[in-house]
């Protein structure tokens, strides 16, 4: 899938992009029957994902978030690997391949009463282990996606900003957050909203600000982001992000690349042989 020159200038400018729909009804109930498996604990693969935030047959009351979510579940797996989100990943990050940092299912029900706020922050902050800076996210919608369901809010144009010292994704109170990253980074905070259709995906850069409300639609908010770094990231070591699953993945050295099958490639413009190297 070839992107207009437009969308890319959009995406470099505003440091987000929304795809159109590249997933129909069939998938999506595919989608949303194996996140379900996945969250009641029904691993496909009998692999766990690296992490989750609740365990499998507690209450849902808050947000959901299960990283490498793709371990479990071959259904997901493809989602997750997909090409044609590597291949737009590609043209919008300006590189030429693209290999999967990593995934994180998200699950927001509605009015739970608890943490499903997702704080302003810059992917960056939790990602220093990696440079350079140039990893994006694609985050594939399950359900239509409204404000009043919890849609994510980006600031277009925060990518330029650097990385700022304030950000926090599990901040509940995202007015407070604004006022501080207000105070740090001295730029208006103006936000848009990522409304989009089921089986549409929206792009972000990892220093563009993003957040997101509550969800009072009535209907649980379903979706995964699918982190992305290009082909050649390397593990910077002893920032502050050391802790991350990906440095223990790769139990490497500092300046080794992100390479083998825990960071599989999703594009590469030019194939070679085995893509798992
Ligand atoms: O789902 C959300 O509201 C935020 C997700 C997020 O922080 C991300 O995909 O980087």
């Amino acid at each position: 899938m070839t992107l207009d020159k437009q969308d890319v200038q959009f995406y470099q400018q505003n440091g987000y992009w929304i795809a159109p729909t590249l997933f129909g009804e069939e998938e999506l109930t595919l989608f949303r029957e194996h996140m379900d498996r996945i969250i009641q604990g029904d691993y496909e693969t009998k692999r766990p994902p690296w992490a989750r935030n609740i365990d499998p047959g507690a209450p849902i009351d808050r947000l959901i978030k299960i990283d490498n979510s793709y371990w479990c579940d071959s259904v997901i797996a493809k989602l997750v690997l997909s090409p044609v989100i590597g291949e737009i990943a590609a043209q919008l990050a300006g590189v030429e391949g693209i290999r999967l940092w990593h995934d994180q299912m998200l699950y927001k029900p509605s009015q739970s009463g608890g943490a499903v706020n997702v704080g302003w922050h810059q992917d960056y902050h939790y990602w220093q282990c990696v440079t350079p800076p140039n990893l994006l996210t694609a985050w594939v919608a399950f359900d239509d996606i409204t404000e009043e369901i919890g849609c994510m809010k980006v600031v277009p144009g925060s990518h330029e900003w650097g990385l700022l010292p304030e950000g926090d994704f599990f901040e509940q109170d995202l007015q407070s957050l604004q006022e501080k990253i207000v105070k740090a980074s001295g730029k208006p905070f103006e936000t848009a909203k990522c409304e989009m259709p089921a089986g549409a995906v929206s792009f972000h850069h990892c220093l563009t600000l993003h957040g997101s409300g509550t969800n009072t639609s009535g209907r649980p908010r379903r979706s995964i982001a699918i982190h992305l770094m290009p082909d050649g990231s390397r593990y910077r070591a002893g920032s502050p992000a050391d802790g991350h699953m990906n440095v223990k993945l790769l139990s490497g050295q500092d300046g080794d690349a992100f390479l083998g099958p825990y960071f599989p490639i999703l594009h590469r413009a030019r194939q070679q042989a085995n893509p798992f190297c």
